[in-house]
């Protein structure tokens, strides 16, 4: 059973919205689910047992036809701009209609490149299949632009990246140590669960205020949560909605979140959980290890001196 028909049976009936072979946890479905059109359209169709390379989401400024076309790649840090950009189809002109994801048009992620300075973005549309959205980018710097989109008439849920940069002199961040509790505006999340490369992963995430669980989370783009990762060093992107839905009967409004996800490839994640509580939405960051290759990936937070990398001994 290949990965999209394994993410697919988790994915049954909790997210529709984004298309059945992207579902949940599915960093790898929008790829595989390209390798099989394409193979379908060159004649095969019977080959879902083989297990086929996969590209990640986010790592491509077009894919399937569909390309992410901004205004502008550089903006000054520190100060509001007005970011338009277009997604144009295969006829190379932009796209006008869209499929909502999650009750969005489009989704845009921002992050820069060390990981720091996640932002999610829900742009407008300003008339002829332009977006823009008002948008600062804080300090110098790369940063990675995804957006999560499905283009009526495409197949699937596309993920596009491209790179923004804001000049000036910046020292990247270093990855933050893994920490199982994530603090943010006085709450504190808790993350139970171990990625495991190429396999779902059950993770948990536990909402607390002051020391109490949070059982009245509100519902944020129809979900309790958001869970987005990225992969340290190439920014591969893994959109993740929890197990159960709001108004399903059987999900609760915390203090637990639970998600499938699954990551393409050891290494380390930044993980960013999305979360609504007294009319807010605040993001949990997590720095979170799969599997136990490439060791030196996790960079010293404190004592380094910017040379993590060396092995000794
Ligand atoms: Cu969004």
């Amino acid at each position: 059973m290949n990965t999209a028909s394994k993410l697919g049976a988790y994915a049954l009936g909790l997210a529709a919205v984004f298309g059945g072979a992207v579902g949940v946890g599915d960093i790898a479905g929008p790829a595989v689910a390209t390798v099989q059109a394409e193979k379908a359209h060159g004649g095969g169709h019977g080959t879902a047992d083989t297990k086929e390379p996969v590209v990640p989401g986010g790592l491509q400024v077009s894919q399937g036809g569909y390309t992410l076309v901004p205004e502008a790649t550089v903006v000054e840090p520190g100060e509001e701009t007005d970011f338009r950009f277009t997604v144009n189809g295969p006829d190379g002109k932009p796209v006008t209609r869209y499929q909502p994801l999650h009750g969005k048009e489009l989704h845009l992620i921002v992050a820069r490149r060390d990981l720091s300075g996640f932002q999610h973005l829900h742009p407008t549309q300003a008339g002829g299949g332009v977006w823009t959205i008002p948008l600062t980018l804080p300090d110098a710097g790369t940063y990675r632009f995804f957006t999560d989109v499905q283009p009526e008439g495409a197949k699937e849920q596309l993920t596009l990246g491209t790179d923004v940069t804001a000049p000036g002199d910046f020292r990247p961040l270093a990855l933050p140590k893994s920490e199982p509790v994530a603090t943010v505006d006085g709450y504190e999340v808790e993350l139970n669960g171990t990625l495991t490369p190429g396999t779902t992963s059950k993770l948990v995430l536990t909402v607390r205020k002051d020391g109490k669980p949070v059982t009245d989370l509100e519902p944020y783009l129809e979900a309790y949560g958001h869970l987005v990762a990225l992969r340290d060093r190439d920014l591969a992107y893994l959109h993740v909605h929890p197990d159960g839905e709001p108004g399903d009967g059987k999900t609760r409004p915390g203090p637990e979140i639970t998600f499938y996800a699954e990551v393409p490839s050891s290494g380390a994640y930044r993980l960013y959980l999305d979360f609504q509580h007294d009319g807010e939405v605040r993001t949990a960051e997590f720095t979170a290890r799969a599997g136990d290759a490439d060791r030196p990936a996790e960079r010293p937070a404190e004592t380094d001196d910017g040379h993590g990398d060396h092995e000794h001994g």
